[in-house]
């Protein structure tokens, strides 16, 4: 298994970002309720500047080529889950599969609860930078975000959404729900961005 658990060194920070404390629980954080999702209609639309926008089911997104990683897990109210293991998409196969156009600087992530959140494209563009489906070798539970959540370990939690059906990559930043509400656009764990 990949083990990214080593990444905060590309930050010169600790494994244990400053002001987090480390909880083996993992708790819920979600703005409104879980929606229900059906895998039968289940969609995911990836658009904007790309050589050839689509929609993948349920069936062709676990098509795609997957892996299972080690990873660490900051939320920004103060707590990290280390060591949780994340099998899915890394984001990059994702951009090879639809073709990114050279005018594409930013990525807005939208989710079935009418979530949204924002990251440059660089920040998108990494391996570890997950579309995961399992946790810990089960299905991604319900309320941590499943079928399909997006995980960004170099990120505060909130930069990953959960129950996520449409990737579109901009020309131009455009916010995300937290980031309209004061949060960090950066969100860098290792620098406490917590908020804007
Ligand atoms: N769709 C969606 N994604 C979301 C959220 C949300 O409310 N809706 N909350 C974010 C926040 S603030 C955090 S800390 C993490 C929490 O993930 P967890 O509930 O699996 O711990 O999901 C993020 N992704
Ligand atoms: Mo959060």
């Amino acid at each position: 298994m990949k083990d990214v658990t080593g990444l905060h060194r590309e930050f010169d920070g600790e494994r244990l970002p400053p002001g987090q404390r480390e909880t083996t629980a993992f708790p819920v954080l979600s703005k409104g309720e879980t929606p229900e999702i059906d895998l039968e209609t289940w969609e995911c639309s990836v658009s904007g500047a790309v050589e050839s926008p689509r929609t993948f089911s349920w069936g062709e997104f676990r098509e795609l080529p997957h892996e299972t990683q080690r990873q660490d897990f900051h939320c920004v109210t103060g707590w990290s889950r280390f060591d949780c293991e994340f099998t899915g998409v890394p984001f990059p196969v994702l951009a090879d599969a639809v073709g990114v156009r050279e005018e594409a600087v930013h990525v807005l992530f939208s989710a079935a609860d009418g979530y949204t959140t924002d990251l440059p494209l660089a920040d998108c563009m990494r391996e570890d930078v997950l579309f995961a489906w399992e946790l810990d070798g089960e299905p991604l539970p319900d309320d941590h975000g499943g079928p399909l959540r997006v995980v960004t370990p170099h990120k505060y939690a909130y930069k990953g959404a959960k129950w996520v059906d449409g990737v579109e990559f901009l020309t131009e930043p455009e916010l995300g729900f937290w980031e309209r509400r004061g949060y960090s656009e950066t969100a860098n764990p290792w620098r406490e961005e917590r908020y804007s």
